[in-house]
Order: structure tokens, then sequence, then C-alpha cells
């Protein structure tokens, strides 16, 4: 039997937990998580083998696609985020429309079907879906948090809304439903050669993944809007050079030097990134430093500096030269002079 492959994307509003459920499906961290909302700025693709299963299909690669939550854009960031989402909607095979379960639903007055309100993020999402014409799954996420009950009612309520071709409910955090996701999403796949080499887990080189590492820690370790406005470039990354004999037992790791320029809107966020006497920005350092060193599997060294760029959100020019994909284009380029 022929190989089947497929892009499957994930949406659904921000905080859903879709790239939790990305991470779950990999089995390895591609996006970066945290309980802030818009913690995912790009497309980011993480690539599954799913085996064959007899009678219902054969082996399957599948190509998940995370994006960033569905919300009102305020910025041209926002703007920038909201794009990336309707660009992973025009090229897949297979829709997921998160929906967290912990979310509550607006019921109608006389208990009848859900109504959204029209501005909210949930009928923006069902008015996004609408307009596709490839298979829609409803995933129902974050199950460990309700009771077994409180899932019908939902699933009810949702599916009444669109003709979804799948209902599954998972938990990423415990790994329930995953792999009936997977043989599911398998089962409405076109048959097709694999897009990327089996052992390639992620299509985001480990410089742009260290880079959201980093950012992970300052929307962990920072309050308020700082999170929000901070933007992270890696600009040096050395790998060591690969070893030439094999290495004895007891020597130490090779070392990796990054350089990476923290940008942010203001002063003030600038002093408290930076924090007491540098506490702030040491702090962010270390934690990060140990992520990637699990990451690349090296020692690091970790050079942070922190810049002020005025209402880079604004600006249509930043925005995209924060573009992992441009910034592999431009480093090519550099080195091909
Ligand atoms: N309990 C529980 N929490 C989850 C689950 N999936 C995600 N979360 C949490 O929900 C928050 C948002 O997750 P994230 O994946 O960043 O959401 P995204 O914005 O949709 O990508 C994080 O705090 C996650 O730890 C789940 O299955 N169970
Ligand atoms: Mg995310």
């Amino acid at each position: 039997m022929k190989m089947r492959s497929g892009f499957v994307s994930i949406i659904g509003r921000p905080n859903a937990g879709k790239s939790t459920l990305l991470n779950a499906l990999i089995g390895e961290k591609v996006a970066i998580v945290t309980a802030k909302p818009q913690t995912t700025r790009t497309r980011i693709r993480g690539m599954v083998d799913v085996p064959e299963r007899k009678g219902k299909h054969p082996a399957t690669q599948i190509v998940f696609v995370d994006t960033p939550g569905i919300h009102k854009p305020a910025s041209q960031l926002d703007r920038a985020m909201m794009q990336e989402i309707h660009e992973a909607l025009m090229t897949r095979d297979l829709v997921l429309l998160l929906v967290d379960a912990v979310r509550k639903q607006p019921r109608a007055e006389d208990g009848g079907p859900l109504k959204f309100d029209r501005a909210s993020e949930e009928a923006m999402a069902f008015e996004m879906i609408r307009q596709l014409d490839c298979p829609v799954f409803l995933v129902i996420t974050k199950i460990d948090l309700v009771p077994k009950e409180a899932l019908l009612p939902l699933i009810e309520g949702l599916s009444a809304l669109h003709s979804f071709a799948e209902v599954v409910p998972v938990s990423a955090k415990k790994g329930d439903g995953l792999r009936v996701l997977l043989h599911k999403i398998a089962e409405y796949l076109p048959e097709g050669k694999r897009w990327f080499p089996k052992e390639q887990f992620t299509d985001q080189p480990e410089r742009f993944l260290v880079a959201e590492l980093i950012r992970e820690r300052i929307l962990m370790e920072t309050g308020e809007e700082v999170p929000y406005a901070s933007a992270v470039i890696v600009e040096r990354f050395e790998e060591p050079a690969p070893p030439t004999k094999k290495p004895r037992p007891g020597t130490v790791l090779p070392l990796t030097r990054i350089s990476a320029a923290i940008y942010c809107e203001r002063a003030g966020q600038k002093a408290i990134l930076i924090g007491k006497g540098g506490s702030k920005l040491k702090e962010i350092g270390t934690n990060a430093r140990h992520e990637i060193e699990a990451l690349l599997g090296t020692r690091v060294y970790l050079e942070l500096r922190v810049l002020v760029r005025e209402n880079w959100r604004d600006s249509r020019v930043f925005i995209e030269s924060l573009d992992w994909r441009k910034q592999l284009e431009e480093l090519a380029e550099r080195e091909g002079e």
C-alpha cells in the first residue's frame, strides 16, 4: 500500500492549548508554551510518523502546523500573526479546531444552542472554518480539567454550529486521546510521499528555537506589558566544530556560543528586563541556557543584551525582520557572498 502524507493546521483562540498539543503529538518541545495568551507568533511545523493501521490507513507522515491564537488585531504584530493563521489555512489538507474544555461557553437563555458574541474569538474561529473546503476536526482539549459529564453537552453544543468531520476529546497534558487523534487524521489524508526526512521533527532550525526559548523565559519571568513588547533575535550562533575523534568518557561537552538581542519598546521595559544590578537578565539568561543546553546537547555560552526599539509592534519592517524564514534567507545570502 502506498504511503500517505499531509498538512494539518491547528487553530483556535489564544491559550486554547495549541502549542501544548503540538509538542505532545511530536513528543518534543517544538513550540514554546506559557500561561500567557499570544505566546506563539509564527507558524511552527512539527512532523509525526503514524504507523500503518490495517484496514484503515497505510503509514502516514503528518505535518502539523501550530499557529498564533485567533484574536482581534490591534497592532501590526497582531495583523502579522493573523496573516500566519490565514496562510496556515491556505495550504492544508485538514484543520483541527481546538476548543479548551474549561473555557466557558455561552448558553442561549432557553438552554438552546450555543451563541457566541459576534465579536468573540470563537465566532471568528467558526467564521474561518466555514470558508474551508477541507475536513475540519473539533478537538476538545484540557479534558483532564473538567468532569466527564461536562463533555457531552459541550460537544453537542459545538457540533450544532458546524459539520465537523470528527470530534476528538484529548488531554495534551496527560496524553489522553492523542493516538486516536493521529490515526483519525491518517484516515483522512491523501496518498503522498513524505515531505520531510523521517528523523526530522520540525522545520525550524535550532538557531530560531533558541530565540524562542529565550523569549519563553521572558514571558515567564516578566509581567504586564514586557512579555508582549519583547522580541528576541539570535545574532551569533557558533556551533562547535564536529569532533575529530570519538570523545573519551569524562571529557567536557563541546561549547556553543550564542549572542542574542532582546528588543523591547521603551526604556522602562529595558530597565525591568535588566533588573537591579543586572539580576533579571542574569536570571533569564541562566534559565534559558539550561533549556538550550538540553536542546543542543552541548554546553552553551549565552550572551544577552537588551535594546529599545520604540513601538516595534507597529513597524512592518521590524516585524518582517523577526520572521525566521526571512532571517534564514538573509543568512544564506550572506554566506554566499
Ligand atoms: N491541564 C491542562 N492544561 C493544558 C493542556 N493543554 C494546554 N494546557 C495549558 O494551557 C496554557 C496554554 O497553552 P498553550 O499550548 O501555550 O496554548 P496556545 O496559546 O493555544 O498555544 C498553558 O498554561 C498550558 O500548560 C491540557 O491538556 N491540560
Ligand atoms: Mg501557542
